[in-house]
């Protein structure tokens, strides 16, 4: 079985190319997201994502988090996807739709010669009803609502780009307990989806930080759905402009939250290596 690796800002994924016909005999990709995400036994990665033809647009992506659950949006691995498409020839126009879990995005990438050298998402508009996000406290939006984690109390907002995300606003990190914190909110009650956990320290207007607990995945180096989310969080708080820098550890993201209330995620996105994995890989 072919794969490629490919990353987003360090948020890296397995790719797994069905476009022209999946196997015979489907494998049970949750448990194949398991053992090719393992960064010791596996190819090592944050998610699988599987290339499959479309009859809505250009091609469908399926993603998996590492844990083998699967989330219904992805930004770093869509601009991926954007870019392996266009260069497998699977499509030739530009811009270019790719199906998900949630919905049709379109995505535009950035071309010198014939390099893609970046993708601009148009990620669509943000989900800010609790009931749809979903989290167990009501609001439209849900901002500055309060949880408890262990007896220590968290003001959070909430919002879906798609997938579920729960931004924290924070001072610094090293008085910040991550590994603890982190997971603790992923799987906290109020979220009955789990959720991504974005910590944030505003820069300035313009700018923010980020670092991120993700939901199935636990600590990566950038999230781009997280990324929409904290900008719409900061700009509901009234604690940054629309159009942002978002600063992770893997890299930066230009997010703007449109006056056409549409989120837009303009990033890289690289190739690693192709190669073919053996039997053991998938015993
Ligand atoms: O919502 C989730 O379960 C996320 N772990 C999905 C992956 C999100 C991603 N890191 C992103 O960039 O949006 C791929």
């Amino acid at each position: 079985m072919e794969i490629v690796k490919m990353h987003g800002l360090g948020n890296d994924f397995v790719f797994i190319d069905h476009f022209q016909g999946a196997p015979a005999e489907l494998p049970d990709y949750p448990e194949l997201a398991r053992k090719l995400c393992h960064r010791q036994f596996g190819v090592g990665g944050d998610g699988l994502i599987m290339v499959l033809p479309s009859d809505k647009a250009d091609a469908r992506m399926r993603i998996l988090n590492s844990d083998g659950s699967e989330p219904e949006m992805c930004g770093n691995g869509i601009r991926c996807f954007a870019r392996y498409i266009y260069d497998q020839g699977y499509v030739s126009k530009n811009p270019l739709q790719v199906e998900t879990l949630a919905g049709i995005l379109t995505l535009q990438l950035s071309i010198t010669g014939d390099q893609v050298t970046g993708v601009r998402v148009d990620m669509g508009e943000p989900i800010l009803k609790s009931e749809q996000v979903p989290v167990l406290i009501q609001g439209d939006p849900v901002v500055g609502a309060r949880l408890d984690v262990d007896g220590q109390e968290f003001e959070f907002t909430a919002v879906s780009m798609g997938n579920p995300h729960c931004v924290l606003f924070v001072e610094d990190y090293e008085t910040l307990d991550f590994e603890r914190i982190g997971p603790a909110i992923e799987k906290h009650p109020l979220f009955p989806r789990k959720t991504n956990v974005e910590f944030i320290i505003v820069n300035s207007p313009r700018e923010l930080t980020m670092k991120v607990w993700e939901r199935g995945a636990g600590p990566t180096l950038a999230c781009g759905t997280g990324a929409c989310a904290s900008v719409v969080a900061a700009v509901l708080n009234g604690r940054t402009e629309r159009k942002v820098t978002v600063h992770l550890p893997g890299g930066d993201l230009l997010i703007e939250w449109g006056e056409d209330n549409r989120v837009y995620m303009t990033g890289p996105a690289a190739y690693v290596f192709k190669g073919v994995l053996l039997e053991d890989a998938l015993s």
